[in-house]
């Protein structure tokens, strides 16, 4: 599960991998396509640790693939290289320019930049749909199939997004394994300079991204790399200089956490305290197989309590005092931010 920091040449993308990252990829002109792993901050995790103070703690984890841009004069458009490097990512995040750049010509444009882009993946899905459908009638395919991909067509031939479909109007699991764009999550950020770092997004370019159904951003690339060695005090002085609350990264790595449609559940204790990413609706049994394949094979029980209930009480013994301890089954559902333990016997 990675998410891909795409976006036209120069826009800042490696810098933010950087910050996010902690590695120290060169920026500036292309270079190759990078994994890094990033911690997902969670002020959760932070409490249950000063409570505990365990050996380890332990947050949820991430990847991140910084997809260089492809340079040439204004060139704004993709590569069938490029836009394979973007289909290896289970969801984008678009990183626009909104600086001056002094290697490129041109002005910013931000809004420009995203329309060229969200064409750029119309083109790409509406090849692969017309070349699936040519093909899907001449075998003379499953009436659903052709209909799932007639209903794309039509979407996509209005220039919407294959992800504003209703899920009621498109059952997904057929578009599987083609390698469509515009039904990938997307995040749109908005990367500014140091010194309009504090600026609220544009309107217009705000409506634009609901539209496209994506979530959006601002930061300032640089102003986040600035900061990333400073202390907290040092932090938030430097923060407070530019007219900012709080370092934009940390909400940019969960809003893409969220991309994912990942929650979290935490195990507790002396030893760990550790967040769990899993995907939504996983019932307690798997979920503790991705503890360890014991549990998951010798499951009984597992024994939940919200986060938020277990801080108002503040220790097992008086959540269960007040009747809110939970002992489940291997159907529960996990909720993000469940304090699991899981009686097992293998
Ligand atoms: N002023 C300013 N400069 C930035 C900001 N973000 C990045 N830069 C600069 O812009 C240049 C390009 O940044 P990169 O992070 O390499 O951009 P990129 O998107 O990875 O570029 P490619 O990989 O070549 O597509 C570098 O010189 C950065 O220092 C920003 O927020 N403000
Ligand atoms: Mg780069």
């Amino acid at each position: 599960m990675k998410i891909g920091l795409v976006g036209f040449a120069g826009s800042g993308k490696t810098t933010v991998f950087n910050t996010m990252t902690g590695l120290d990829v060169p920026v500036g002109f292309g270079g190759e396509v990078r994994l890094g792993t990033v911690r997902v901050p969670d002020e959760r995790i932070d409490k249950l640790s000063a409570m505990f103070n365990p050996k380890k703690t332990t947050y949820a984890e991430m990847s991140f693939c910084d997809v260089p841009g492809e340079h040439g004069a204004e060139k704004k458009g993709l590569s069938s290289r490029g836009l394979q490097q973007i289909r290896d990512q289970e969801a984008l995040c678009l990183v626009l320019r909104d600086f001056d750049n002094p290697a490129l010509e041109g002005d910013p444009d931000p809004q420009g930049d995203l329309d060229a882009f969200h064409h750029e993946c119309i083109f790409a899905d509406l090849e692969i749909v017309e070349r699936k459908l040519e093909r899907a009638k001449k075998e003379r395919a499953d009436a659903l199939e052709i209909a799932a991909f007639e209903k794309v067509l039509a979407s996509l031939e209005e220039e919407q997004p294959i992800r504003a479909i209703p899920e009621t109007e498109l059952d997904r699991s057929l578009l599987r394994g083609y390698g469509m764009l515009t039904d990938r999550p997307l995040l749109v950020a908005l990367n500014r300079g140091e010194d309009r770092a504090a600026e609220p997004m544009p309107d217009a370019l705000a409506a634009r991204i609901v539209e496209l159904q994506a979530a959006g951003l601002t930061l300032s690339a640089s102003v986040e790399a600035d900061i990333a060695g400073l202390d907290a005090e040092e932090q938030a002085e430097f923060l407070e200089d530019l007219g900012l609350s709080e370092p934009a990264i940390t909400r940019f790595i969960q809003t893409a956490y969220g991309l994912l449609d990942l929650i979290a559940f935490f195990t507790i204790g002396e030893d760990e305290v550790r967040a769990w990413p899993i995907r939504r609706n996983l019932n307690a049994r798997k979920a503790a197989g991705r503890i360890h394949s014991d549990l998951e094979r010798g499951f009984i029980r597992a024994e939940i309590m919200p986060y938020d209930v277990f801080m108002e009480y503040g220790s097992e013994a008086a959540v269960k005092d007040a009747g809110k301890f939970q002992v489940e089954g291997k159907d529960y559902v996990m909720s993000d931010g469940d304090i699991m333990s899981v009686r097992f016997n293998v």
